[in-house]
């Protein structure tokens, strides 16, 4: 957008009446983001903790540097995954000087103040922020962004810890646990994942791992699990271990979401991947020690060519049908096929999609894969065989699937389903072009769910049930139980159970959160995620009779968010 453009936008968003300033505020484009989706981007950044240096602008009204640590903490805490670490623009506008400076101090605190129908949080009439914050914000913005550091190999490498080598790890399984049936929880405001046995429902230990912990992926024979922190620290766990614990740990950068292995044949527990969002780039590791061997910076052309300084790499998964990984860059929207047969002359194939790309899965048969371009409102489904896109499909708002649900639709096939953050809708996609060649790639069918702030949908191939979460839902009671649907009778409309009040715990938001099956598909699990001070739970429901079965309560459960069964992980059954 120019400036002019953006300039005219803001003013007129923070004066006119709501539906007039809606439709300027926007971006070409762009959808309004939604106050679901603005408390979910609106997380905070390791980046907050981190210090860099005061570029003075003489243009710029002053600011002693401790008021600009003071704000860039606020920055990274707040705006910064909108915004961007370089605030040149993500999902929320760009707030670079030149943008910023023109409007002035007044003006800019108004706008953090009040907020704006476009998306922007009222910071100030909320109560987040103080006056003198929104003060000492206005004034922040029209700086020159500080740029965090970079990260090397040799940083990663220094960080590194191979905590029992190779040569000492067992040459064998050492308990007696069902390892494919444990699922590996995270427990996002301590900083560890407990694995639980899901067969005796018993923690088998708490494992220490990185800030805000995200999430967990199996290695493709199921032995070991990698663990990413946002603060970019990998944990890798050895489940054949009398008691499962880490065995490795390394921090490839300073701010991170995902982590996947080698599932190539010939490839099993050989390497893994993992991306960052500072610095923007994605390392090549060794899958059994960590050992960090190739770095790919992501920065480049967007899909609409231009150039993007910071494109943050959102999920990665691993290819069955070439030694390959798809990586996923948020920012430019575009996924690369990075094949790891040779580290020394890698080759990357570089496929076109759309911005702003988040969460996917795999199709049925593990050779499509499905991902959100959220803020575009569509899914991207690439040829994992042919290395191409196969399409990119308008969806309701803001899709995210986590990785989907994949399920045999009694009139249309094999579909993959996706729930949104911005709209009640679930859009069903047909994903078989061979037999069902008219369905495919196409929403078949949009069914209404609890209502928009979903996050999650579930199924497995034994069940007929189809789970959708909505923890974002501002309305408690939609927040704190599950909709489920019948796979053959959709349109029947689905049952609500509520979750959180089978937990039998305390006050709290209990948002019910991520269904995630057992290995043997006959149990359904749901976090009841509240906040670290608060009693959480994790509740098991049956998945046949749709009656509780069974609750987890532990004072060592803090945070319970993701959880990650082994078997359907290593197996990519969802
Ligand atoms: Fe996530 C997956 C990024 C907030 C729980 N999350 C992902 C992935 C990305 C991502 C890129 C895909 C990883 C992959 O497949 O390789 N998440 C982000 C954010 O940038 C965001 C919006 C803001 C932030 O500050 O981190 C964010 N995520 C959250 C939460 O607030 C959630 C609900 C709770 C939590 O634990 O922090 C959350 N994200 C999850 C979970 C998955 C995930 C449970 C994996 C789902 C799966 O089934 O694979």
């Amino acid at each position: 957008m120019t400036k002019s453009k953006w300039i005219t936008g803001v003013i007129f968003a923070a004066a006119m009446p709501l539906a007039v300033s809606t439709a300027l505020a926007q971006e070409p484009g762009k959808h309004p983001t939604t106050g679901a989706e603005m408390q979910y981007q609106a997380g905070s950044s390791p980046l907050a903790g981190v210090d860099m240096y005061q570029d003075i602008n003489p243009k710029a009204p002053p600011m002693s540097k401790p008021e600009f640590d003071a704000a860039r903490e606020i920055y990274f805490q707040r705006c910064a995954g909108c915004h961007g670490v370089l605030r040149k623009g993500a999902t929320g506008k760009p707030l670079t000087p030149d943008k910023t400076i023109p409007n002035g101090t007044e003006y800019l605190k108004v706008f953090i103040k009040y907020g704006s129908p476009a998306g922007m949080p009222n910071w100030g009439t909320s109560g987040e922020l103080t006056d003198a914050q929104v003060d000492l914000m206005a004034r922040y913005v029209q700086q020159t962004p500080p740029q965090p550091p970079e990260f090397s190999l040799k940083d990663m490498e220094a960080t590194w810890k191979e905590i029992i080598p190779v040569a000492k790890r067992p040459t064998k399984k050492m308990n007696n646990f069902n390892i494919a049936n444990i699922f590996s929880v995270t427990l996002r405001d301590s900083g560890e994942v407990a694995l639980i046995d899901g067969d005796s429902k018993k923690i088998l230990n708490i494992v220490k791992t990185g800030y805000a912990v995200h999430i967990s992926r199996t290695s493709a024979s199921g032995r070991y699990l990698f663990v990413i922190g946002r603060d970019a620290r990998i944990n890798l766990i050895d489940l054949w271990m009398e008691k499962p614990d880490n065995v490795a740990e390394i921090k490839v950068g300073l701010e991170a979401r995902s982590v996947e292995t080698s599932k190539f044949k010939g490839y099993e527990d050989k390497l893994a991947i993992a991306g960052t969002y500072w610095p923007p780039q994605f390392v090549i590791m060794d899958g059994d020690t960590l050992k960090p061997r190739k770095i790919v910076s992501t920065r480049g052309m967007t899909v609409n060519n231009e150039y993007h300084p910071e494109p943050r790499v959102a999920s990665i998964v691993a290819s069955h049908y070439h030694p390959e990984f798809v990586v996923n860059a948020k920012e430019t929207g575009k996924i690369m096929m990075v094949n790891y047969s040779d580290l020394n002359n890698l080759k990357i194939t570089t496929l076109d999609a759309a911005q702003f790309l988040h969460d996917g899965g795999m199709d049925s048969t593990g050779r499509y894969f499905l991902v959100a371009a959220n803020a575009s409102n569509k899914i991207a489904v690439v040829d994992t065989k042919e290395d191409k896109m196969a399409a990119l499909i308008d969806v309701g708002k803001i899709p995210h699937p986590g990785r989907g649900a994949n399920f045999v639709h009694p009139k249309f096939g094999p579909v993959w389903a996706t729930s949104h953050l911005g709209d009640e809708t679930i859009s069903l996609i047909g994903t078989d072009p061979v037999k069902h060649k008219a369905q495919a790639w196409k929403v078949v069918e949009t069914v209404k769910g609890q209502g928009g702030g979903s996050l999650f949908i579930k199924t497995n191939p034994k069940s007929k049930n189809l789970w959708v979460d909505t923890p974002l839902n501002p309305d408690a009671k939609i927040s704190q139980s599950i909709a489920v649907f019948d796979i053959n009778n959709l349109q029947k409309g689905f049952e609500v159970l509520p979750i959180a009040d089978w937990a039998g715990i305390g006050e709290g938001a209990k948002r019910i959160v991520q269904p995630e099956y057992n290995q043997a598909g006959d149990e359904v699990w749901f976090s009841v995620w509240s906040a670290k001070d608060k009693e959480s739970a994790i509740v098991i429901v049956d998945d046949k009779t749709r009656k509780l079965k069974a609750v987890i309560k532990d004072k060592r459960l803090i945070t319970p968010t993701g959880k990650f069964n082994v078997n359907n992980t290593q197996h990519d059954i969802y």
